[in-house]
C-alpha cells in the first residue's frame, strides 16, 4: 500500500523546515505554507547536521490550491489559530492538524474555535536553528512525542501519514504530562537564556542561574498540582530542565533566536500561562512574572558572579 501523503507545513522556522525536509525525504508530497512577505514557488530546504547537509527540493506557497488532509503546525504558538484560520477553509472535514510548538493554550483555543478538528498535540526535544531562511542547523538530536488532543485524533489515523521519518517519534496517549513537563522545561531555559543572551548549556554555568531556574519550576510544579494535571515535584521539573540545557548545550534557544532578532516570542504562551494559570488558582508565580515582564520590555538580566 503507497502511504506517501500530501502534508502541508505552516510556519518556515527551524521546527518547520527541519520536518518539511524530512517528510520530503520519506517520500511524501511537502507544501510548506508561507507568510505573504517570502516568494512562493519551489524551493531548496537545506538540513545542516554535523558534518552534511542535506537539500530536499519542496513547494512553497501562500494558500493551498487543494485540499487540506495533513497539516503541521510549526509557527510560534501565539500565531497558531491566526494561522489555522488563515487556512481553514481548505481543510478537510478529517483532515489530521498536529501542532508542533512549544507552549500552552493553543490547542485549547483551536478546539473551541473549531469544534469537530481532529487535533495532535506534538513536543519536540530536538534543538535547531535557522541559519539563514530555509537553511537549518539541526543542533541536538532529539524525539517528538505526539499523541492526540481531541477525542477524534486517534494514532491509526495520522500514523500511516509519518511513516519512513528519520526524526525518531513516539506515540503517547496520554499526551498532556509530556505537554506540561516540556512547558516546564521551555519555563525554564527559554526566557533565561534569551534575557542572558547565552546558550542553553552556559545556564548551568552558574548559581544565580540555576538558582532561578529552580524557582521557576518550583512554579510551575505549584500550577500543575493545583490543576490536578500530574503530580510532580519543583524538584523532578528542574533536573528535567537541567537534562535538556545538557544534551542541547551547543543550541540558542528558539526565545533567544528571536529576542535577538526582535521578533516576538513564545513567552506568552510559555511563562505567560504560567503566571495567567497562577492568576486564576490563586498561586503566586513571581519568578514566572519577572521574565514575562522583562521579555516584554526587553530589559535583560545583569551579568550575574556564581
Ligand atoms: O524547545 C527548546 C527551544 O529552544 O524552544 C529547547 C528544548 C529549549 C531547545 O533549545
Amino acid at each position: 500500500m503507497d502511504k506517501r501523503v500530501h502534508w502541508h507545513v505552516l510556519g518556515a522556522g527551524a521546527m518547520g523546515c527541519l520536518w518539511a525536509a524530512d517528510l520530503a525525504r520519506a517520500g511524501h508530497e511537502v507544501t510548506l505554507l508561507l507568510k505573504p512577505d517570502h516568494p512562493a514557488g519551489t524551493g531548496s530546504v537545506m538540513v545542516e547536521d554535523g558534518q552534511s547537509v542535506q537539500s530536499s527540493i519542496i513547494r512553497t506557497a501562500h494558500t493551498s490550491t487543494q485540499p487540506i488532509q495533513h497539516l503541521l503546525v510549526c509557527t510560534k504558538a501565539t500565531d497558531t489559530v491566526t494561522a489555522v484560520t488563515m487556512h481553514h477553509a481548505s481543510l478537510t472535514e478529517d483532515a489530521c492538524v498536529v501542532l508542533l510548538q512549544n507552549g500552552m493554550g493553543q490547542h485549547q483555543q483551536l478546539a473551541e474555535r473549531f469544534p469537530g478538528i481532529r487535533l495532535y498535540a506534538a513536543l519536540s526535544t530536538d534543538g535547531a536553528w535557522l541559519k539563514a531562511p530555509f537553511h537549518v542547523v539541526h543542533a541536538g538530536h532529539g524525539l517528538t512525542r505526539i499523541g492526540g488532543y481531541t477525542r477524534n485524533a486517534t494514532a491509526i489515523a495520522l500514523l500511516p501519514a509519518l511513516h519512513a521519518l528519520v526524526l525518531p517519534i513516539e506515540w503517547t496517549d496520554d499526551i498532556m504530562p509530556a505537554l506540561w513537563l516540556k512547558l516546564a522545561i521551555n519555563c525554564a531555559i527559554n526566557g533565561l537564556t534569551a534575557l542572558h543572551d547565552c546558550l542553553n548549556g552556559e545556564l548551568l554555568d552558574d548559581g544565580p542561574r540555576q538558582r532561578t531556574m529552580q524557582q521557576l519550576c518550583e512554579e510551575v510544579a505549584a500550577v500543575m498540582q493545583a490543576t490536578g494535571i500530574a503530580v510532580t515535584t519543583g524538584d523532578h521539573l528542574y533536573q528535567a530542565a537541567v537534562e535538556t540545557a545538557q544534551k542541547t548545550a551547543e543550541n540558542r534557544s528558539s526565545t533567544l533566536q528571536d529576542f535577538r532578532a526582535g521578533r516576538a516570542t513564545e513567552i506568552p504562551a510559555l511563562n505567560g500561562y504560567i503566571v495567567s494559570a497562577g492568576e486564576r488558582l490563586g498561586i503566586a508565580t513571581p519568578a514566572n512574572r519577572d521574565i514575562v515582564d522583562r521579555i516584554m520590555q526587553r530589559r535583560p538580566l545583569p551579568p550575574s558572579t556564581a
